[in-house]
């Protein structure tokens, strides 16, 4: 029953529509898929999403293969996946940072040893305490006349009630009009959140903040630099709207650090960059006991890393902002033959063994980089 093999590949997932960010268009999303396999052949799959190259942040698909590669998988092969903690500690020592790569290899043992188990992985985090978790949809195709299309839609399939709009892309002002306009066709039949993934100095937080406000905004995500705490913390103390910290909150030093400076009243929590499901609930626990808000945030996974992160943030007490694990839906197609659900403005938590959903093998191959890796 111990670890094998690990094997990692990047693969390239068409997107149904341009989703636009502020410093990356995605068309085709990169992903690092990884398998570990025990002396019995059973597999343990994850999933880890980076976006834009090097664009978002250190991490890139590249680095994370080659890093698990070479220096973390010969401090996996001969464990016994069940003690994933002591696997965990044992890579520590020998890797520092890389926190994607940390996340998508736990994320593949714990899948293992809970197929090893017939188990849900969710069980091996204390288990779930929701069925469903609410979950927001990114508008961001670029044109307010489709977003408002789109918000109208989901709204009507009972799919979506709560939408972030990305507004860090081009003139700050007119980017706050396109969201008030939203705001009016969408009404209150929806909550609005905005991410403005750091494109903002302070002076133009200050210029743009109070209207959004104003309008009925109900959080405005990472407006300053990911390094600003100091700013963060200004912009936490002077207005009523909540200012989530996202990029700035990556490992679970780092969030201590904004808990202590008030920098930014809430919290995006991801697995990738804050190294995997262990950390990303004790990054919980230092944000709930500093009484921050959670939102359980996603890097935009198709149906596999959606699963896990569903199964995770299942475990965990509801979050003040809800989810944003919308990901399986932005893609064109799916690398698992069954899907993640989505209904009555819910994701559904999936009860399989492991993270609830069995990889379809010829896909994987079909959108690998590199062939025949994962075959
Ligand atoms: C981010 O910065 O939050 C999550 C949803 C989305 O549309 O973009 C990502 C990244
Ligand atoms: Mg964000």
């Amino acid at each position: 029953m111990i670890i094998q093999s690990v094997q990692v590949a990047i693969l390239d997932l068409p997107t149904i529509r341009p989703h636009q960010l502020a410093m990356h268009t995605i068309t085709e999303q990169a992903v690092v898929v990884a398998r570990v396999r025990d002396t019995e052949g059973r597999e343990g799959w994850s999933e880890i999403a980076t976006i834009g190259g090097a664009s978002y942040g250190e991490s890139t698909p590249e680095a994370i293969k080659a890093n698990i590669d070479t220096y973390i998988t010969p401090h996996v092969i001969g464990q016994d996946p069940i003690r994933f903690g002591k696997i965990m500690h044992d890579i520590s020592i020998h890797v520092r940072g890389n926190l994607h790569a940390k996340a998508l290899v736990e994320s593949a043992i714990v899948d293992l040893a809970a197929r090893q188990r017939n188990i849900p992985a969710y069980e091996l985090f204390g288990g779930k305490i929701h069925d469903g978790l609410p979950v927001a949809w990114t508008l961001a195709s670029g044109d307010t006349g489709k977003d408002i299309e789109e918000a109208k839609e989901y709204l009507h399939q009972k799919r979506h009630n709560i939408f972030k709009l990305k507004i860090g892309k081009g003139d700050p002002m007119k980017n706050v009009e396109h969201v008030l306009e939203i705001q009016k066709a969408v009404g209150d039949r929806a909550r609005l959140t905005v991410d403005v993934n750091q494109a903002w100095d302070e002076d133009t937080a200050n210029q743009c903040i109070p209207i959004l406000q104003d309008g009925g905004i109900s959080m405005i995500e990472q407006p300053l630099p990911g390094w600003n705490h100091e700013g963060m913390a200004r912009l936490a103390d002077r207005y009523r709207v909540p200012i989530l910290a996202d990029e700035g909150a990556t490992s679970i030093q780092e969030i201590f650090h904004i808990a202590k400076h008030r920098a930014g009243n809430s919290i995006a929590l991801k697995i990738g960059k804050t190294g995997g499901l262990t950390a990303v609930k004790q990054a919980a626990g230092i944000a709930e006991a500093a009484g921050l808000g959670l939102y359980g945030g996603t890097m935009i996974e198709s149906d596999l890393g959606t699963a896990m992160t569903v199964q995770l943030y299942s475990t965990m007490p509801p979050m003040k902002f809800g989810t944003e694990l919308f990901g399986p839906l932005l893609f064109k197609d799916s690398i698992t033959t069954n899907r993640v659900e989505f209904r009555d403005f819910n994701v559904i938590v999936p009860d399989g063994p492991g993270f609830g959903v069995e990889v379809d093998h010829e896909k994987v191959e079909h959108y690998s980089r590199e062939k025949g890796v994962l075959a």
